[in-house]
């Protein structure tokens, strides 16, 4: 089967630009459509080909697709591109005939939002060997899909879902990313601050802490999966002379045992790259000599989800930590001389005393890249479930993490200007 997996372009609707004119609050990041690129080691019997409309022109999507002629055409969507998704499924299902599937974390979060006329498989999940399972049945015109994983839309009825026990089967760890795919697109994903090339490797899924406002936990049915070390390496290996490597677990190191195990393997190979990987904070505090470890195999930074500075909302956050863990693992990571970028959120009831701790709690811990998101209540989570009484915005487009979907205490202008100001007082740094 002719397969098009499509990374939809850099989606999402700014209030503080709409509204009052605030136009520096923009996170553009840069990287791989590595999801895709795994989904693609799952197709090894099929012709399969990644269109990153992070890099070309939107418009690039019709002559790709009128050249290509694809049987399925798969989307990838968080979820401030699930509209965007759905409007370009709608457009496609017009003008030809194919099969359109879409996954992802918004997929795996909130599945039904999927169930449209124009969507005809919806994964739920870790997709690799469901999207397999899929891709083969459609090649034999089987019509009794019932794939674990799989959901499907029935006319005039709900979704059709196989519930699924997730395994370590499901990351088929034989068979490698194909970053082949993405080979024209390498010179895009760059680290920009250091102009270094990067490359994606993933050592673990899903996580073992299960923090309220977090999509992770349900792209796994909450369990944390490991890969083996070996199948690491390779990936790594295969990255070539790529010098960076950006590990995209949610949560590396959660098996401290299985990260030292990591660690040795690739000393042991004599492999000399970068690394930068989500580290709890905790487990810095926990495994100090675990990072010290793996800073002798190239760790160069970490990027710590910290969220707060204040114990009630680490609390109602559910992150099974307090605030002396973030205080100390900062220090131990100026002890290590490691880069760190470090996640706050930011909450709609912030009030200017609020933001004024913030932003001096991350001068006087010298945080190298602050990155402040405002606290999303995404669906499927549980901040969603107790938050989506007081939602004032709907609207996807908007949940980029940079707009207050939730009412703010302060007057919404004010709100923003000091967001604004802060993250542009760092980040002109
Ligand atoms: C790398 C990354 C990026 C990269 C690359 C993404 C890309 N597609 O180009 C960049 C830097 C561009 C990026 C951008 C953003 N990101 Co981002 N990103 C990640 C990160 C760190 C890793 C994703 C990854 O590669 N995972 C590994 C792969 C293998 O797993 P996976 O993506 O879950 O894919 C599996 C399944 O989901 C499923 N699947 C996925 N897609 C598809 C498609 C089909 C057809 C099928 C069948 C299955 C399927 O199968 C895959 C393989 O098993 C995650 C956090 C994390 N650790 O997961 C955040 C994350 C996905 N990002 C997030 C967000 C919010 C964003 C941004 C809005 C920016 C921001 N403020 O953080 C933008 C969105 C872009 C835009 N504005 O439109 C959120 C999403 C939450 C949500 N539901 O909205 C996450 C979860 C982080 C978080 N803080 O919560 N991101
Ligand atoms: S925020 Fe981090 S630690 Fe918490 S559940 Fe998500 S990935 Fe895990």
């Amino acid at each position: 089967m002719r397969v098009l997996l499509i990374n939809p372009p850099n989606c999402g609707r700014s209030i503080p630009e709409e509204e009052f004119g605030i136009t520096s609050i923009k996170q553009i990041f840069r990287g791989e459509p590595f999801s895709l690129e795994v989904l693609a080691g799952g197709l090894a019997n099929h012709d399969v080909r990644i269109l990153d409309l992070k890099c070309e022109k939107e418009s690039m999507l019709w002559p790709v697709l009128a050249g290509f002629k694809p049987d399925i055409v798969g989307f990838t969507a968080v979820t401030c591109e699930a509209n965007k998704v759905l409007a370009f499924a709608r457009e496609i299902k017009s003008q030809m005939d194919c099969r359109i599937v879409v996954g992802g974390n918004h997929a795996s979060c909130d599945p039904q939002y999927f169930n449209q006329p124009e969507i005809d498989f919806i994964i739920v999940g870790i997709g690799k060997q469901s999207f397999g399972q899929l891709a083969g049945k459609l090649e034999k015109n089987e019509t009794d899909i019932d794939i674990p994983g799989v959901a499907r839309r029935k006319a005039g009825s709900n979704l059709q879902f196989t519930s699924r026990n997730y395994s370590r089967a499901d990351l088929m760890e034989d068979n490698p990313p194909r970053y082949d795919l993405v080979e024209t697109y390498r010179s895009h994903y760059v680290l920009e601050k250091l102009n270094m090339r990067m490359g994606f490797v993933i050592t673990a899924h899903g996580c073992t802490h299960h923090c309220s406002f977090c999509a992770i936990p349900p792209t796994t049915g909450g369990k944390y999966l490991l890969h083996n070390s070996e199948s690491v390496l390779r990936d790594i290996k295969l990255l070539g002379d790529i010098p960076f490597i950006r590990m995209v677990d949610a949560n590396t190191f959660g098996n401290p045992r299985a990260a030292q195990e990591l660690c040795d393997r690739i000393k042991a190979a004599g492999i000399r790259k970068k690394y930068i990987a989500d580290v709890r904070a905790d487990t810095i505090v926990n495994h100090y000599d675990l990072l010290k470890e793996w800073q002798g195999a190239g760790l160069a930074g970490v990027v710590v989800g910290f969220e707060e500075v204040e114990d009630s909302r680490l609390s109602a956050y559910d992150k099974q930590y307090k605030s002396d863990v973030v205080t100390r693992s900062l220090e131990m990571l100026h002890k290590l001389g490691l880069m760190i970028v470090g996640d706050f959120i930011v909450s709609p009831d912030y009030t200017e005393d609020d933001f004024a701790r913030l932003e001096k709690f991350i001068a006087r811990h010298k945080i190298h890249v602050p990155m402040l998101s405002i606290l999303t209540p995404l669906p499927g989570t549980p901040l969603y479930a107790s938050a989506k009484n007081n939602l004032l915005i709907h609207d996807l487009d908007y949940y980029t993490f940079t707009n207050a979907v939730l009412p703010t205490r302060l007057p919404q202008r004010q709100f923003y200007e000091t967001y604004a100001s802060i993250m542009n007082k760092f980040h002109s740094r």
